[in-house]
């Protein structure tokens, strides 16, 4: 029999990718077919995606797939949570959608819990940890501004719901990128209807709720034409990059934290329920939607957009280096020099990074890192130390406890990080798959059209079927030496 293979569309927040896999034997093969940018578009005073390019890309990615004539049994989308498009009475799309990272929802958050709904009742609600730009926020800032597409809009459609009824013509809201809204209430599974109301919005503006590993719908004609493919399912996977990341930690028991490691650092463990208190709510720790009606308990760090974006300011030279490189030189640097917090609102989307990162340490007293190294090794250290901080409130969440934090997504592959993570949090830290979320969404669709059934069968392929690094704990004095510098300087800010 020819072949079997799953299509996923994996979008990140600078990149995306198209990937085949398929599972045979037991084990998990997966290729790449296609890599493209999704860059920030600025004008007008906002930030946005190009929501039109990245379909165009999965219709690319698409066609190749038909062109090398591969059997596709089914197509899954996985992208960031929190943003969404908006559908006209005419069903159009109208304008592309405006990104997280715009800073129309600076103080709007603040404005919203004083003004429309209690810090409260909005976390009571929904267990979402708070950050300006959930999607509860992007709303009410875009009815303050008059948003005119808003008050038009037939449907709202998160990112890979989007994507997904442009591909099938079918309109759905997918359980774990609903659960990044900040309006999905995870006791009643669906989107709460009073908080939907503050944002003059009504419930069937938004699709039903649709558990993760189901069929939706398949390819339009328009579609199998632009591709050349035949009329294919498509799946909703876990929506939520990180629900699809969190799916495919390959531990083998339940007594594990994860780190899925990317633009941002998602810290957390998998628990049975939802756990909404004061003191979550104080460590503002989130309650997302996992596979097979788990809960990802976690917190949002800044993660290697950090890096990425001083990268991309350091230029030719430094970027001809590679990454391992570049890891190495920070790695020759003193220790521990210059720290910073990585979540400082500083940091969100500063027009020069390294400059942004040298304001932090002027302004706490510290000596200025100035050469790619020195910065580098500047954003490695806070992480980790940043790690250590998360790790010790999630694991007074945790009810059994904690053995290993696993490490997966593009982040796992700097062995330095993943070394120093294991230092400061003092326990073995296990690194890989680096390509979580495209696993992920690849498991799902091979669950939804019966190739495999729990999810810890899926975690035992995946287990058989990629390499992992194991790290152990060292260096317990200086990293304890470090961390209490760390708080003290964390707090001045
Ligand atoms: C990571 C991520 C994260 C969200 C953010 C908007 O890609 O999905 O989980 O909080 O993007």
């Amino acid at each position: 029999m020819q072949q079997q293979y799953h299509f996923a569309v994996d979008l990140g927040a600078t990149s995306g990718r198209t990937i085949i896999g398929a599972i045979a034997d037991g084990k998990l093969q997966q290729e790449e077919l296609t890599r493209f940018d999704n860059p920030l578009i600025t004008t007008g005073g906002h930030v946005y995606w190009d929501i039109f390019a990245l379909y165009q890309e999965i219709i690319k990615g698409l066609t190749t797939a038909a062109k090398r004539q591969l059997n596709i049994v089914s197509i899954g989308i996985d992208t960031w949570g929190v943003d969404f498009v908006l559908v006209g009475e005419d069903d159009a799309i109208m304008r592309n959608p405006l990104s997280y990272r715009d800073p129309y929802t600076i103080g709007r958050m603040e404005e919203y819990l004083e003004q429309v709904c209690s810090r409260q009742q909005v976390y009571e609600t929904t267990g979402t940890q708070f950050m300006n730009f959930n999607s509860l926020f992007q709303l009410y800032a875009m009815r303050q501004e008059g948003n005119v597409a808003l008050s038009h809009a037939k449907k709202i459609l998160f990112i890979p719901d989007a994507l997904t009824w442009m591909l099938t013509g079918t309109n759905i809201c997918e359980r774990t990128i609903a659960s990044t809204s900040q309006m999905l209430n995870p006791r009643t599974g669906d989107l709460d209807p009073a908080l939907l109301e503050t944002v003059a919005l009504q419930r069937n503006q938004f699709g039903d709720i649709v558990e993760p590993g189901t069929i939706v719908g398949h390819l339009t004609e328009e579609v199998q034409h632009l591709t050349g493919l035949g009329s294919i399912p498509v799946v909703a996977v876990a929506g939520h990059d990180t629900a699809s990341a969190v799916a495919a930690v390959p531990a083998t028991d339940k007594h594990f934290a994860y780190l899925s490691s990317g633009t941002w650092s998602l810290m957390g463990i998998e628990t049975p329920e939802a756990i909404i208190n004061e003191q979550s709510q104080a460590y503002n720790f989130t309650n997302e939607g996992g596979i097979e009606h788990t809960t990802r308990f976690l917190k949002n760090i800044c993660g290697m957009w950090l890096y990425e974006r001083c990268r991309k300011e350091w230029g030719e030279e430094v970027r001809q280096m590679g990454h391992a490189q570049l890891q190495a030189l920070a790695m020759k640097e003193t220790p521990f020099r210059s720290l910073i917090n990585p979540d400082d609102t500083s940091f969100a989307n500063p027009t020069s990074m390294t400059t942004a990162i040298q304001d932090y340490c002027r302004n706490t007293n510290q000596p200025i890192p100035q050469t790619p190294a020195e910065i580098c090794r500047c954003i490695f250290d806070s992480l980790a130390l940043r790690y250590r901080q998360v790790f010790g409130w999630l694991k007074d969440f945790a009810t059994s406890p904690i053995h290993v934090l696993h490490i997966i997504g593009g982040g796992s592959l700097n062995k330095h990080l993943n070394q120093m993570t294991a230092n400061a949090i003092g326990i073995p830290v296990i690194a890989g798959p680096q390509e979580g979320t495209a696993i992920g969404n690849i498991m799902m669709q091979a669950q939804a059209t019966g190739g495999v059934t729990t999810i810890w069968e899926m975690r035992r392929i995946i287990a058989d079927s990629i390499e992992m690094q194991r790290y152990e704990p060292k260096d317990k004095d200086a990293w304890d030496a470090a961390y209490s510098k760390f708080l003290k300087i964390t707090k001045q800010q």
